[in-house]
This record gives C-alpha cells, sequence and structure tokens, in this order.
C-alpha cells in the first residue's frame, strides 16, 4: 500500500483543500523513547513491529512556518540556511510535501527553526515531521485530529507519531495492514522532575542510518526474536513506574530495553554497533554512580552519546559537569 492511499483515507479528495494565503506556524518537541521502536513491519508506511514509549523534552523542538513561494520553486530553509537541493534531506521533504500536492499548482515555502543539538543523537526527523504535519493542518485547514495527524507524521517518519505531543506518549503498533490503527496518544501523567541529560561522547557523522540498522536487525538477528516480548513486558512495567512515580523501576526499564536493543544490533549480520569505546566508558560511569549511590540511568538511542535520566538535577550535574539537562 502506498503512502497516498493512506493520505486519501485521511483527507479524502485533496482537491478539496487550497492553501493558506497567510504563513502559518506550528511546533512540536523532539521525544526521546524509553522503550524503543526498532524495526518495522511495514518499511512504505513506517509501521512498527511493536508499541514503544516515549517522553517529549519541554523545550526542544522544531518550529516549522509554511507558505506559498513566490517563486516557482520549493524554498527550504533550515535554521536560517537554505537546504541544499541535491541533499537527502531536502529530497526526503519533498516526497512527503508532494503527498499532500498532487498537482504542482503552487510551490511550498518552508522555514524550520529547530533547537534540536545537530549531531547529538536527539531526533530532529521527529520533531520535524511532527511540526510538518501540524503545519500542514493549519496550511490546508484539515481540521484533523491530533490521532490522525500521528499518523500523517508517521508516514514522514515513525518516531515523529510521538511528537504531535508533550510529556508521555505511547505509540500503539497496531496490527492493520493500511496503519489506521498505528498512532500515538498522550499518558495522562505529568512528572515535571525528570530530567535528560545530554552526555555527548562524540559528533562524529553515525556510520549507518537508524532505517537500514533496524531493517538488517529485523532480517539477520537471531536475538531480534527475542524483541517483541521483552518490549510487551517493558511497556506494562514503565507504565507502572510513570504511574506510581517510581524512578528507580522507570531508569531501570529504560537502561534494560536500550541495551535489549542495542543487543539485537550486535548480533545482526554485519554487526551494527553504534557504541564507541567513549560510549562504554560512559556507561561504566554510569554504573558507577549507581553503586555510589546517586540515582542515575541511561538509555541510548541509534548513535554513541548517551541520555541520563535522573531527578536529582544537582546531584547528577556534580557527577556528571559536562551533561546539558533538558526537562522532559
Ligand atoms: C526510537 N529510534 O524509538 C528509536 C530508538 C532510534 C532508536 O525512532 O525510519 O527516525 O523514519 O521511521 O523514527 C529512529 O527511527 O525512523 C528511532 P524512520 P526513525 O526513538
Amino acid at each position: 500500500m502506498k503512502k497516498s492511499h493512506i493520505v486519501e483515507k485521511l483527507l479524502g479528495d485533496l482537491s478539496r483543500y487550497t492553501p493558506s494565503n497567510k504563513a502559518v506556524t506550528a511546533y512540536a518537541p523532539t521525544n526521546i523513547a524509553l522503550v524503543k521502536y526498532w524495526g518495522k513491519r511495514n518499511q512504505e508506511l513506517n509501521l512498527p513491529m511493536t508499541s514503544s514509549l516515549s517522553v517529549s523534552l519541554t523545550d526542544k523542538g522544531a518550529t516549522t512556518t509554511l507558505s506559498v513561494s513566490a517563486i516557482a520553486q520549493d524554498v527550504f530553509v533550515l535554521n536560517g540556511k537554505p537546504v541544499p537541493t541535491t541533499s537527502v534531506f531536502y529530497q526526503r521533504l519533498l516526497c512527503y510535501l508532494d503527498l499532500f500536492r498532487p498537482f504542482k499548482t503552487f510551490y511550498f515555502n518552508v522555514d524550520i527553526v529547530s533547537t534540536v543539538p545537530i549531531a547529538a543523537g536527539l531526533a530532529s526527523s521527529a520533531c520535524g515531521f511532527a511540526a510538518m504535519a501540524l503545519a500542514l493542518d493549519k496550511f490546508f485547514s484539515w481540521q484533523l485530529s491530533s490521532q490522525q495527524l500521528s499518523m500523517l507524521a508517521r508516514l514522514g517518519s515513525g518516531s515523529a507519531c510521538r511528537s504531535i505531543w508533550p510529556g508521555f506518549v505511547e505509540w500503539h503498533a497496531g496490527e492493520r495492514e493500511d496503519g489506521m490503527d498505528s498512532y500515538a496518544e498522550p499518558l495522562s501523567v505529568q512528572w515535571p522532575e525528570l530530567c535528560i541529560g545530554l552526555m555527548i561522547v562524540s559528533d562524529k557523522e553515525k556510520t549507518i542510518g537508524s532505517r537500514e540498522a533496524m531493517q538488517r536487525t529485523i532480517e539477520t538477528s537471531e536475538l531480534y526474536k527475542s524483541w517483541p516480548q521483552k518490549v510487551a513486558h517493558d511497556l506494562v512495567i514503565l507504565k507502572k513506574a510513570i504511574q506510581e512515580k517510581d524512578f528507580d523501576l522507570l531508569g531501570k526499564t529504560a537502561e534494560s530495553n536500550a541495551l535489549a536493543m542495542h543487543a539485537t544490533m550486535l548480533s545482526a549480520w554485519p554487526p551494527v554497533s553504534y557504541y564507541l569505546p567513549e560510549t562504554i566508558s560512559a556507561m561504566h560511569r554510569v554504573w558507577q554512580a549507581r553503586a555510589e549511590g546517586v540515582p542515575v540511568y541511561f538509555t541510548q538511542d541509534a548513535g554513541p552519546n548517551l541520555k541520563l535520566l535522573f531527578v536529582d538535577k544537582d546531584r547528577a550535574r556534580r557527577y556528571f559537569p559536562e551533561i546539558a539537562v533538558m526537562q522532559a
């Protein structure tokens, strides 16, 4: 099934909608998964093998402004700089926007301002496509529900479906082939004391993108067979931890889930490793801090950097003075 079919299911006849004659703006936060999304059951529609659960960051995200281009060309600007038309990012954005513009009767002017630290392994595509879906809703006056916008954001990037909301968000994997039951929803619990500390061990380009890495893992990793069961178990525990504000249980579950995800990659062939020697050293520092009684845990995504989880900011900073602290 093509993305355009899903767009048609959600929006019906696209010729009913006309672009706004004014500029529209939307913001979406980036999110950090505590139970990870790793592996797709459908690559075209970004349908995941399992559900996942994330927390959005309060002040890191993307603000996207859309208007009709004054020239006969799409213009994409990221943090004040034009995006080269030959870049992967430009092409990915263009493919996405073309879903909503089957006939090129106008051109887009897209201005994205991102507060996500570049090259730090924070998902910029998540907040980017979520902000884009929200901006498009205003631009065409679709008036879609958040659930529908979550599905549209997913078509751009899987994890973007979680960035439609602040706070804790669960992405339901769904079972349908068309993915109409695969969207994210917020949990009702707030936990403002929860902090994420970004621990950058390297800002080098990653060697393999997460799309390719997750596909290779599915196809070749023996350990991946146990991943759905691990996720199902961790989701139950994590939701309990969030409900009861049990920080140690949250930290332990998130750290164990991230380690298990990386174990599935290590057992792929050729192996996928986002670990650098510095990543391992950083993990040992976290384990040492815990051994000394400091409640701090980590999670790691498709990159070498760690995200530390803690509630006591001052104590965590004393052990890890270099981290950038972000509020969940
Ligand atoms: C996550 N990651 O749950 C996991 C953990 C990376 C590791 O979501 O192919 O950029 O666009 O659906 O969403 C990264 O994957 O991938 C990701 P696509 P996406 O946050």
